[in-house]
């Protein structure tokens, strides 16, 4: 049976999921099913090197808080203000906004469900006491941020075209080199010869090296070159781009597949994690993109980006209860520190207070 590219998913719970559940196109059969199965067997080995690093928190919470209000301008504009009356008319009114905001019925009614709980048990009657309690409700569902320790690390980028991977990319390797810590970044999206250029423009403007081939190398080739050259130097961080076809499944596993063999084969040492960026301003359809590539591949976290051109961040939510894959940064903005560590408190408040 089919196991999920890469093996571990996110996390246990998920990662018993057998390969019954995932719909794959019918390619799936032959020679190729029993690659990614080897492939899954081979990356089950790769070691977490547990160690020092952490990311530095970017500030304190109430300026999280208020870079989040910010960037959820438009989606507290969505809400309103709802908080006039305790009563049944604002739960069906919190019901209606957390829907437009794209937070997902299945997360709506447990978030309203238990906010109505919760205030009949505490006996609350002011509204303010009702946004802390939603606040409190809303934070508890995004679960804990994942953490970010390592010693040496390889990230793979992975989500459809034009969501923001080659950007974030630039962030991330501006973030790291901030820590303190050496960079390299692989081209690996090696399907258009301008997605080559891009990441180049951002490893100058970073002034980290870049491993890359010339259009329509082999993805994995590209990451071989760039795991040879990040061993050579002690490179603390090597960030991998990717070609996002989600709409050609088979060639997206193949792809896919053949970068986990060699990330096992060649870099085994080094912790693995797979990021799956995803556009906040296209709504739901995050969340089938989200269910499209955990159905593929593994997926570790979620960078959510363009949460400043949208009325829509309540996605984030519709994600972790959904799909149970934490979001770990933010894009808000296209400059190169226009990223966030995802903070569920400061995030639950920015979308509320
Ligand atoms: N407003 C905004 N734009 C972003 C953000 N991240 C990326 N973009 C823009 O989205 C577009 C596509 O980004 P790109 O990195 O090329 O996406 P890729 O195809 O997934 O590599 C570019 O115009 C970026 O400047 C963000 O957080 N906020
Ligand atoms: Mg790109």
């Amino acid at each position: 049976m089919w196991k999920k590219i890469f093996g571990k998913k996110h996390n246990e719970e998920v990662a018993g999921v057998e390969a019954g559940d995932i719909k794959v196109e019918p390619v799936a059969e032959t020679v190729e099913a029993v690659q990614v199965v080897e492939a899954v067997e081979d990356a089950r080995d790769i070691e977490v090197a547990g160690a020092a690093a952490t990311v530095e928190k970017p500030s304190n919470v109430t300026e999280k808080k208020s870079i989040f209000a910010k960037a959820l301008q438009k989606t507290k504009g969505v809400f309103g203000n709802i908080f006039v009356r305790v009563d049944e008319e604002l739960y069906d009114d919190l019901e209606e906004m957390l829907v437009v905001s794209d937070v997902g019925m299945m997360a709506t009614d447990r978030i309203v469900s238990q906010l109505k709980m919760r205030v009949k048990a505490k006996g609350i009657s002011e509204t303010n006491d009702v946004k802390n309690e939603l606040v409190d409700v809303i934070t508890e569902v995004l679960g804990e941020p994942p953490s970010d320790e390592f010693d040496k690390k390889i990230i793979l980028v992975v989500g459809v075209n034009g969501v923001g991977k080659t950007t974030t990319i630039g962030k991330l390797a501006q973030m790291y080199k901030n820590q303190g810590k050496s960079v390299m970044l692989a081209a690996g999206d090696t399907f258009r010869a301008a997605a080559t250029e891009q990441l180049t423009i951002w490893a100058n403007k970073v002034d980290v090296p870049i491993v890359k081939q010339g259009e329509g190398a082999d993805s994995s080739a590209v990451i071989f070159d760039a795991i040879g050259s990040t061993k050579a130097k002690g490179t603390d961080v090597l960030i991998c781009d990717t070609a996002g076809r989600l709409h050609n499944k088979k060639n997206l596993m193949d792809e896919l597949e053949k970068i986990a063999r060699v990330i096992n084969r060649e870099y085994s040492e080094a912790t693995l994690e797979v990021l799956l960026v995803l556009d906040a301003t296209v709504g739901q359809n995050a969340l089938i993109q989200a269910k499209a590539f955990a159905e593929v591949t593994r997926v570790d976290s979620i960078v959510l980006t363009k949460l400043d051109g949208t009325a829509k961040g309540g996605i984030v939510i519709a994600i972790k209860a959904e799909q149970d894959i934490p979001v770990k940064y933010v894009g808000i903005g296209e400059k190169i520190d226009d990223i966030m560590i995802f903070d569920p408190r400061a995030f639950a408040e920015g979308l509320i207070m």
